[in-house]
């Protein structure tokens, strides 16, 4: 069985793991299986030949014996379905841990998301800098919430599964704003994840993909 992915040729983010090949990286990691990489521009995304993959020419994508998905949250679904160490055997908790990763892309993200749009998208209009505050204290009252669901425990439902997974794959998005170090806790978990091997494996080779493309574009300065 072979895998491949599509990630950015160059992400804009320079290889802070940021974008979202990084979650699938990290699931194929945690599961111990090989994958390739297929690297794409900007341009490539919005061609037939990727858009046949993806329809809405975004990058990642998983490609696997004939089947091809995008969606990060059905592509690490696909992965923990299919391989041992991502989801509990006891059904209640697998089930708990599948509702804790659409949490995390359905609830947790939206506001984040947000955040990023008002900042970078729509930065430059006269009413952003007044829609800021509220976005951030959208994203405040989420946190809050699951902080108190956290508590003092090292992942949301026992064992670390998919839906931690997803949820720190989430929150990492928060870092820069500063809105996650308002919150020991939860900046405690999304460490706790990150100390992971497999999320360390992970980040070193999308990493690896930015450090290439920066002496690329020296060479050719
Ligand atoms: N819901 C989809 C999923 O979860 O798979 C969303 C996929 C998505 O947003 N893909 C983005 C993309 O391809 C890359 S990850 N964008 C290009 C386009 O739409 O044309 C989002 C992302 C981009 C950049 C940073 N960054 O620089 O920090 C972080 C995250």
């Amino acid at each position: 069985m072979s895998i491949t992915i599509t990630a950015f040729e160059r992400s804009p983010d320079g290889g802070k793991g940021l974008a979202r090949d990084t979650r699938v990286r990290w699931a194929l990691e945690e599961v111990g299986q090989p994958y390739e990489v297929r690297l794409v521009s900007f341009q490539a995304m919005k061609e037939p030949a990727h858009l046949a993959v993806h329809p809405f020419g975004q990058i990642p994508t998983y490609e696997e014996d004939g089947l091809a998905l995008f969606e990060t949250g059905a592509i690490v679904f696909h992965i923990a379905e299919n391989h041992a160490g991502l989801l509990p055997k006891d059904a209640h908790a697998r089930t708990r841990a599948i509702m804790w990763m659409f949490a995390a892309v359905n609830t947790v993200e939206p506001p984040i998301l947000d955040l990023v749009v008002v900042k970078i998208v729509e930065g430059d209009k006269p009413w952003a800098q007044q829609r800021l505050p509220l976005v951030a204290d959208r994203i405040r009252t989420r946190l809050r919430q699951l902080c108190a669901r956290l508590g003092d425990a090292d992942w949301l439902d026992g064992e670390f599964s998919a839906g931690d997974l997803m949820m720190v794959s989430v929150l990492l998005r928060l870092r820069p704003s500063g809105i996650l170090d308002e919150f020991p806790t939860l900046a405690a978990y999304v460490a706790r994840g990150e100390a992971r091997p497999a999320y360390q494996r992970a980040f070193a080779a999308q990493l690896a993909v930015a450090v290439g493309a920066a002496a690329q574009a020296g060479a050719a300065r």
